[in-house]
């Protein structure tokens, strides 16, 4: 059973965050681990032995491609079982009552669809999307839902191999996406990390950017991270916890 956070930081983070007129959100694995979604540093990065920033890669893919796939189909899959959690569920809260009207951006690592899944609207998917096939042939990209692909899927336009529309180790981000998270960190007066082990790049580096831009910085995590020294308040617990006492506090202070 978790400590209960402390009732005190809950009141001061709600205070920074009512107090903002643009709120930035960027989440990472840790926001999912409620849903059952294994997150990449928990599991030890490791995937049927492999380490996932050896399976996650353009190499991996022209190297193995059927076992790429296997990586993929399999983490599909697991997404048919699973819904969003509270914390999830919070954020899209959190954006519909505080911050309408586009004041509200949630930039996330994630790629299980999940936020989408909760209601939120204006989320950024930096490293792309489990159920989006990309063509590496004509760059086609297709929604295919999470029903399991073959372990070669062809591209029906062209014949080319399609590869899941993931922002794999060594690929640079989509950028409107990256310049759209990067405005929305630069012009935000709040900035709430969640679940993120702040080590991969350049998504970790928005944090030190909203700082730097003189945002308030609110971290949700179990543990400390990389990025806690960054922090103006840290609520150390689970964010499907923690999240939605935010969220009573701001509705219950407005
Ligand atoms: C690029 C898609 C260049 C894949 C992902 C050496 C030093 C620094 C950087 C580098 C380096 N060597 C290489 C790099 C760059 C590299 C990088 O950062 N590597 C890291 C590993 C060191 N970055 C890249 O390669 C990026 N591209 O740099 O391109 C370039 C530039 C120009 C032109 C061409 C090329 C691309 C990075 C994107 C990689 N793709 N995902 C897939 O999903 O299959 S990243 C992958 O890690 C996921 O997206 C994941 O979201 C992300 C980050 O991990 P987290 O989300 O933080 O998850 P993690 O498990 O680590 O942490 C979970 C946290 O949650 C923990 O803190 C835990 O305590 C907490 N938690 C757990 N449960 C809960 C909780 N918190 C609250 N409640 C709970 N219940
Ligand atoms: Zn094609």
């Amino acid at each position: 059973m978790n400590v209960p956070i402390d009732d005190r930081l809950i009141d001061a983070a709600a205070r920074l965050i009512s107090g903002a007129k643009k709120l930035a959100v960027l989440s990472g694995a840790g926001i999912s681990a409620e849903s059952g979604v294994p997150t990449f540093r928990g599991s030890d990065g490791l995937w049927e032995g492999h380490r996932i920033e050896e399976v996650a890669t353009p190499h991996a893919f022209r190297q193995d491609p059927a076992l790429v796939w296997r990586f993929y189909n399999q983490r599909r899959a697991n997404l048919t079982t699973i819904q969003p959690n509270p914390g999830h569920h919070a954020l899209a809260d959190l954006e519909r009552r505080q911050f309408p009207d586009g004041r509200f951006t949630l930039i996330t690592q994630n790629v299980d669809g999940l936020h989408h899944a909760a209601g939120s609207e204006r989320v950024l998917e930096l490293h792309g999307n489990l159920r989006r096939t990309r063509c590496s042939r004509c760059e086609l990209v297709a929604d295919q839902g999470l029903v399991p692909l073959e372990e070669r899927p062809i591209c029906l336009e062209c014949g080319g191999l399609l590869r899941p529309d993931i922002v794999w180790f060594g690929e640079m981000l989509p950028p409107t996406i990256w310049e759209q998270a990067a405005i929305a960190t630069a012009t935000c007066d709040a900035f709430l990390v969640v679940g993120t082990s702040a080590v991969v790049y350049p998504a970790a580096g928005l944090i030190s950017a909203a700082k730097q831009a003189g945002a308030a910085i609110i971290e949700v995590n179990l543990t400390e991270t990389e990025a806690s020294e960054l922090a103006d308040i840290a609520l150390h617990g689970p964010s499907g916890e923690i999240l939605p006492q935010l969220a009573r506090r701001l509705q219950s202070s407005n």
